[in-house]
């Protein structure tokens, strides 16, 4: 019954994320636990997502309950695609980067490579990222590769130069007003945005070379950005001067929601750009008597003032904040339960960041008529004994 009903959820949802047909329901993978220490089960998590391990052609959800690292394993990081994997042979691999530019260019990876490598930490989720999945399209990794800013600053942007676009290797034809078109994944960006002097192109993940689910051999990555501007398989960036509106920009990937538009409430859709505030619970662990919470935050590089803890109807309580972060990472978080119940208890997180965000419920949420950006916050529920 519980099971029927997810399903037909799920097709509502006309099946966000592409590869979910391959649902499974195959046992939770134990996490790695400390000695003495168990697993409190959830009781919310008896729904039908997939958690294959990842594989050529369909997505892969984390089971955010087995987080234990800061780094997401390469094979444990979510992917996410939506025209396919390509294999690109990193011989014959070129970025070419065209357009409004003094000097296009057309690059190897060697060439790539020999440019000033750097290092970054970054975290991100997909922009469809949700509760029923348990906010498992997400991942933390270490990138190197080379700045996206120097490498267009060595092209030149000419001043007509707006935008910039990144091409990816994967097509498909997509159906646009009764033609059949060739379409390659892409995304875009203002020139101001693309010269974030954060934003890489990045040919490595966690020490080793991109993996194939991930964008080899080279993809972008925009930290504080939604997954979906992180371009994988890139090989064209292209500038020009004005808006490009391709399928991910313009109808995908885009939030209808209800603002306040100079004292008119209006419907509006946007392309989503930068990650929301958010934190979410994702496993709860026992040790005797000695409860602890588990779980993450990410956003779009505020430094966060706090995570925050509910249990049942009790007041928000402070958790910790792991120590080993950086200022795109997600912040893993703990809290230490003490006096607990047996019984029924709903626990909830909620960030905070030093402008003084605060992460709302989804009730306080603006509405919001699409599921893209779901920052709400994300009550679980457990049984004690
Ligand atoms: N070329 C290409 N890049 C892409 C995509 C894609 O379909 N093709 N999907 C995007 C989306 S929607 C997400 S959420 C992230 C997922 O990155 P990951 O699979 O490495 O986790 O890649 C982005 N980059
Ligand atoms: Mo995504």
């Amino acid at each position: 019954m519980e099971q029927e009903f997810d399903r037909r959820e799920l097709l509502k949802r006309g099946a966000a994320v592409s590869g979910l047909a391959a649902l499974t329901a195959a046992n939770w993978p134990l996490p790695a636990l400390a000695l003495g220490e168990e697993l409190v089960p959830f009781t919310d998590t008896d729904q039908p997502i997939n958690r294959e391990p990842a594989k050529a052609g369909v997505n892969h959800i984390v089971d955010t309950r087995t987080l234990d690292t800061f780094y997401t394993p390469n094979e444990n990081f979510y992917v996410v695609q939506h025209y396919g994997q390509p294999e690109i042979d990193t011989a014959k691999y070129r970025l070419r980067i065209t357009g409004l530019v003094d000097t296009p260019m057309e690059l190897s990876l060697d060439d790539i490579m020999k440019r000033q490598r750097i290092e970054l930490d970054a975290g991100f989720e997909c922009g469809g990222n949700m509760k029923r999945f348990f906010y498992g399209l997400v991942g933390n990794a270490k990138w190197a590769g080379i700045s996206l800013s120097s490498l267009l600053k060595e092209c030149g942007v000419q001043p007509e130069g707006k935008e910039i676009v990144f091409f990816g290797a994967d097509e498909a034809e997509e159906e646009i007003r009764k033609l059949k078109v060739k379409q390659n994944f892409a995304r875009s960006m203002s020139v101001e945005d693309a010269m974030g002097k954060d934003n890489m192109l990045a040919y490595e993940m966690n020490g080793d070379p991109l993996p194939h689910f991930h964008g080899k051999p080279l993809r972008v990555v925009i930290p504080g950005w939604f997954g979906v501007a992180n371009v994988k398989w890139v090989n064209q960036i292209h500038v020009q001067d004005d808006r490009f509106m391709g399928k991910f920009m313009a109808r995908d990937y885009v939030t209808l929601r209800k603002y306040d538009v100079g004292g008119v409430e209006r419907w509006t859709e946007e392309s989503i750009t930068r990650m929301n505030l958010m934190s979410v619970v994702v496993r709860v662990t026992r040790n005797g008597d000695e409860y602890k919470i588990w779980g993450f935050s990410l956003n779009d590089g505020t430094p966060l003032k706090s995570v925050e803890i509910k249990v049942d109807d009790g007041p928000w309580k402070l958790a910790d904040l792991h120590r080993e972060v950086s200022k795109y990472s997600w912040k893993m978080f703990s809290y230490d339960w003490t006096d607990v119940k047996p019984g029924d208890h709903t626990i909830v997180s909620r960030a905070i960041d030093i402008n003084g965000n605060i992460q709302l419920t989804e009730e306080q949420v603006p509405e919001k008529a699409t599921y893209w950006e779901n920052p709400g916050q994300f009550p679980r529920t457990i049984k004690t004994t």
